[in-house]
């Protein structure tokens, strides 16, 4: 999965995509390199952020999603209106960081449409997410809230064969916790639904990598985490550098096939 941020403070310093067609072309080189589908954001949920207006996200998206027509396409949003729009548009994937929690009507469109979903875990709200995050045992803590979700979407009318399930790398976790989730994600794929792992240029690579103040992880780091996560049953990477992790997971499936 290529993320494509069409905002203007992502953390991973790639809102270059605020002009419609610079984001669209971007998403058509990831295409190209092989990703799978893409993913369309307009809410930032970098850790301190504020949210936006549907108005707003909506006025970011919609002219790249009309451009990518056609495309394989997620839509990155909490929110309904925004999802309605993006999948009159096509959009065949509605991912919640919020997993059915932020809108009621969130959950009824996505069964009446019939699309797939992603259910993220999140501590908190992206404002607050990152004021010392504790657990007693973060994985079990994070596949029950999944466990929870899934139950609840599938009461909402959503088809249990169209969800997917992310341990939400970074969303109100210290690096520690977001390590130990992906060394044991077998106990969240034993759950029985594809999970997703998003740890692309995320800042714990960054500490690891290149010192405590560092923000955004390297490509190379990124790449390390992601086979590692694969090899570990992740059926989805969220990725900014699409052609380096097809190279690399390309490489790793030979040898796990
Ligand atoms: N991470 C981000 C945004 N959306 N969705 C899922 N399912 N999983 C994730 O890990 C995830 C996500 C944050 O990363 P990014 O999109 O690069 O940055 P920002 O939210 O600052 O635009």
């Amino acid at each position: 999965m290529g993320v494509v941020n069409v905002t203007p403070d992502s953390f991973s310093g790639d809102g270059l995509y605020l002009r419609p067609q610079v984001a669209a072309a971007e998403a058509y080189g990831m295409l190209e390199a092989g990703a799978a589908i893409v993913d369309v954001g307009g809410e930032s949920t970098r850790p301190g952020s504020e949210g936006v207006t549907a108005d707003e996200e909506l006025r970011r998206v919609l002219p790249v999603l009309e451009r990518l027509r056609g495309q394989p396409l997620s839509v990155d949003t909490s929110k309904a209106e925004v999802a309605r729009h993006a999948i009159e548009l096509g959009a065949e994937m509605v991912n919640d960081v919020t997993a059915l929690r932020a809108d009621p009507e969130l959950a009824g469109v996505v069964a009446d449409s019939g699309t797939y979903l992603c259910l993220m875990h999140m501590r908190g709200e992206p404002r607050t997410m990152q004021e010392s995050p504790r657990y007693g045992d973060v994985v079990s803590e994070v596949k029950a809230f999944l466990e929870e979700r899934l139950a609840f979407a599938v009461s909402a009318g959503v088809r249990e064969a169209h969800v997917c399930l992310d341990p939400g790398i970074g969303f109100g976790k210290t690096a520690d916790h977001n390590f130990e989730l992906v060394r044991r994600l077998g106990e969240l794929v034993a759950i029985g639904r594809p999970v997703l792992v998003g740890f692309s240029r995320k800042s714990a690579l960054a500490k690891l990598t290149a010192g405590p103040e560092a923000r955004v992880g390297s490509t190379a780091a990124s790449v390390g985490i992601a086979v590692a996560a694969y090899e570990r049953g992740a059926t989805i990477l969220r990725v900014h550098d699409v052609r380096e992790h097809i190279e690399a997971l390309r490489a790793a499936a030979a040898v796990l096939a």
